[in-house]
């Protein structure tokens, strides 16, 4: 296409490091470790002594928000303010930074200001959203790291709503920023912005929806359903196209169906944890302010995303042609609507507009599908000129409030109610930003909002005095002197943390919500033996808190960790770090529906479950450590090691190679490497979930494995990481790796340690 050869962009042909042909291309489904070795030392320019929350607790909290504040109506030349505010721009900003959020893997999200990256930094929906960060630079500057830039996207979405007159739950700060592309989360399969055939002919229905893993999950690829109106949508996935939000503006594959498109409004936004109302109150919230953006149509006009756009751009992109391109020749989503009389201001008029006129199909300048009020006057202000007026207009999926019977309702009860509105307005869009912070104790800042939200998973603080080291003592002797194998206290306690999700910072040991529906009842907790261990360990509560002296008392979540540290401390002979200080929720305190996501389609290291339709079980296994912010040598030992100490869910013998079962040996990697075994699929097919590994000589049957435990010998990198355990100077060092890695699992939700 007549580009400078010199100017390739097709890395394979790039003769300089990290260019050619590479491991991917060759073999592109190998087992990818790199989500493993993300958010390092390596790419983070404040390691290693700083700490965010000392940071942002010397923050002139007030003084930010009052620049920010000036900054909404301080128009700059290079990127004029629609109606002198750049109020819509930045609540827009907002929500998608956190609105990539969702809650079957807690991935996306605006903890990590993951916008300032590739590929979210070029997404076609977060165009002219790189306008938007490059307005705040200065701020950012001024302020350096006292506030993260993911922490700023969020609070100037809260500054924008307050200097338009709507008053915010409250906000907190305390999100860390990364400083590389996040590459874990799975956005789709598509290879073509707005695509979708790829997430719908392949839809299984997502356990977001239905709380269920379903024999679905096991269907042939292009079972789906393809129309607008059946059609289901991947798994994990909580947007209608690559590269969106969540929904096309315009209605389903651009087909304008109010009734359709609040079908993929209902799905995505509920994969996002939002209800109906959350999500009609977000809708009708948001877009009571601003515009949007089709001067003209994109072709010939727009050119490439930041990622892509030409080195002098400096990280902008979409540069415009189109007149000025910018200010009312701005095409930013190829649509041309503005919702309401007073852009810049809170008010009730767009669910009042949306009721009163008749709405009539027409185009945007751009040529897309959006709505006008047919019976309506010229109401509605220009955003640059003061002598022109228009009639009301509306997207495709605000008309969706209006046409879907349950959509309808709350609406209308809005409508009547501005004060219910303002209200769930107000709670949805702290829960959209606030939804993957984890627990308030890791919340910053003077306004955080008292009530406590039962998304938060609320864990009540200790009232009780702790344990101390002689209590330990004597509660590992009790805990061990009840009569439960010790494999059986290993498995529960990392049943209980190892729920833990590092992406929104849900799930883990504290709380001990192992006790509760629905986790007490997954499969992969073994519920019988679940509740047999619980119950010998309430007994052991009960007598310790009701003899100890001094106030003192043990909680279940601890007890739970407790247990599993006593084994291992049979099983290994070392000790083994542990830090009082979780406590119990309740069951009012657990939404059974919201911790349904947290159950996990697979767990390898308790040799649960097996590959999907599309994904492998070993792939699984990576996902499960990326979550719990394991390094790949984390996620060896720990197999290795739960194996031999027998902590597969079901007690089965997969994966447990070794004569001494219960003790913490190397074992495991010693035998997975032993050339005297040969390995077999059970079933004689590739796509076997269990082998067996027979004498080499005499064809005798040693072991059998699943997919979780073979992997280790026959991914190369993995297979390194089992030779260091396997090597005869390693016993110590596998050992202590182990606890290490034990301990990091057990903690991981102690925000109050690290
Ligand atoms: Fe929205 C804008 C779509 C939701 C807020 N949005 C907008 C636009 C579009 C849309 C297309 C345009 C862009 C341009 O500029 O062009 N949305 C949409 C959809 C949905 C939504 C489809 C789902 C249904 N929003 C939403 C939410 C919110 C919002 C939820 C919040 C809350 N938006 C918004 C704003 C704006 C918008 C504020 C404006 C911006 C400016 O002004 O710039």
């Amino acid at each position: 296409m007549g580009e400078c050869p010199v100017h390739a962009t097709d890395r394979k042909k790039v003769p300089v490091a990290g260019g050619g042909t590479r491991n991917t291309d060759w073999w592109p489904n190998e087992l990818k470790l790199n989500i493993l070795r993300q958010h390092n030392p390596n790419s983070d320019p404040l390691q290693p002594d700083f700490d965010y929350a000392t940071a942002f607790e010397s923050l002139d909290y007030a003084a930010l928000k009052k620049d920010l504040t000036a900054l909404m109506t301080d128009s700059q030349d290079w990127w004029p303010a629609d109606f002198g505010h750049y109020g819509g721009l930045f609540v827009r900003m907002a929500w998608h930074s956190a609105g990539t959020y969702r809650v079957s893997d807690g991935r996306g999200g605006g903890g990590q200001g993951q916008q300032r990256f590739a590929p979210l930094n070029s997404w076609p929906d977060n165009t002219s959203l790189d306008k938007a960060r490059r307005l705040l630079w200065p701020i950012k500057q001024k302020y350096g790291n006292k506030i993260s830039w993911a922490d700023l996207f969020l609070l100037t979405g809260n500054v924008a709503l307050e200097s338009m007159g709507f008053q915010p739950f409250g906000f907190a700060g305390g999100r860390p920023d990364t400083w590389e592309a996040d590459d874990s989360t799975y956005w789709g399969a598509e290879t073509t912005w707005l695509g979708n055939e790829e997430r719908y002919s392949k839809g299984t229905p997502g356990r977001a929806d239905h709380g269920v893993i379903d024999s679905q999950q096991h269907r042939g690829d292009d079972a789906g359903s393809k129309d607008i109106h059946t059609r289901d949508l991947e798994g994990t996935l909580a947007a209608s196209h690559m590269g969106l939000i969540y929904v096309n503006p315009e209605g389903p594959d651009g087909i304008p169906d109010p009734k359709a498109a609040a079908r993929d409004i209902r799905t995505t936004f509920g994969r996002m944890a939002m209800n109906d109302e959350e999500t009609v109150a977000l809708i009708a919230g948001g877009h009571t302010f601003g515009k949007t953006h089709g001067a003209a149509p994109p072709e010939p006009h727009v050119g490439k995303e930041p990622a892509a756009a030409p080195i002098e751009q400096q990280g902008l992109g979409w540069e415009n042609t189109h007149g000025t391109g910018k200010g009312p020749d701005t095409i930013t989503s190829g649509l041309e609507v503005i919702w309401t009389k007073t852009p810049t201001k809170w008010s009730n008029f767009y669910l009042e507009y949306l009721f009163k006129f008749d709405w009539e199909l027409t185009k945007s300048p751009a040529g897309a599908h959006q709505w006008v009020a047919k019976n309506a006057d010229d109401i509605i202000p220009d955003a640059y000129d003061p002598n022109k007026k228009h009639k009301p207009t509306m997207l495709t999926t605000d008309l969706s409030l209006r046409y879907d019977p349950e959509y309808e309702k709350i609406s209308r009860r809005f409508l009547e109610n501005e004060d219910q509105f303002k209200d769930a307005f107000a709670r949805a869009w702290f829960k959209l930003l606030h939804r993957d912070m984890g627990p308030r104790s890791r919340w910053l800042g003077p306004e955080i909002p008292r009530e406590e939200l039962i998304w938060e998973d609320p864990i009540p603080a200790a009232d009780h005095a702790l344990v101390d080291e002689r209590d330990v003592a004597q509660l590992k002797q009790a805990i061990l002197a009840a009569g439960i194998e010790p494999s059986k206290l290993i498995s529960t306690a990392w049943a209980s943390a190892s729920t833990y999700r590092g992406s929104d910072k849900r799930g883990g040991a504290n709380g001990a919500r192992i006790r509760l529906a629905p986790q007490k009842d997954w499969e992969v907790n073994n519920p019988t033996q679940l509740a047999q261990v619980l119950r010998a360990l309430e007994e052991v509560q009960q007598k310790f808190n009701s003899s100890a002296s001094g106030g003192k008392k043990v909680s279940m979540a601890d007890l739970i960790v407790l247990a599993g540290s006593a084994a291992l401390e049979q099983a290994s002979g070392v000790s083994v770090p542990f830090h009082p200080g979780r406590t119990d929720a309740t069951q009012q305190q657990t939404d059974i529906h919201s911790f349904e996501h947290l159950r996990p389609v697979a767990d390898g290291f308790r040799n649960y479950g097996r590959s999907t339709a599309r994904a492998r079980t070993e792939q699984l296994l990576v996902d499960r450590a990326s979550l719990l912010n394991l390094s790949a040598p984390e996620m060896t030992v720990l197999v290795g090691g739960l194996r031999v100490l027998g902590a597969n869910y079901d007690g089965s013998s997969h994966g447990v190679f070794t004569q001494r079962p219960g003790k913490l040996t190397n074992d495991f990697f010693v035998n997975l490497l032993d050339m005297s075994t040969q390995w077999k699929a059970a079933d004689g097919t590739g796509k076997s979930e269990v082998y067996e590994g027979v004498d080499r000589k005499t064809g005798q049957k040693r072991w059998t494995a699943t997919r979780a435990d073979l992997v280790f010998g026959s991914q190369a990198e993995l297979r390194a990481i089992s030779e260091v355990y396997a090597q005869s100077d390693s016993a110590q060092k596998f050992v202590n790796d182990f606890v290490r890695a034990w301990v990091k699992v057990m903690d991981a939700d102690r925000f109050d340690l690290h």
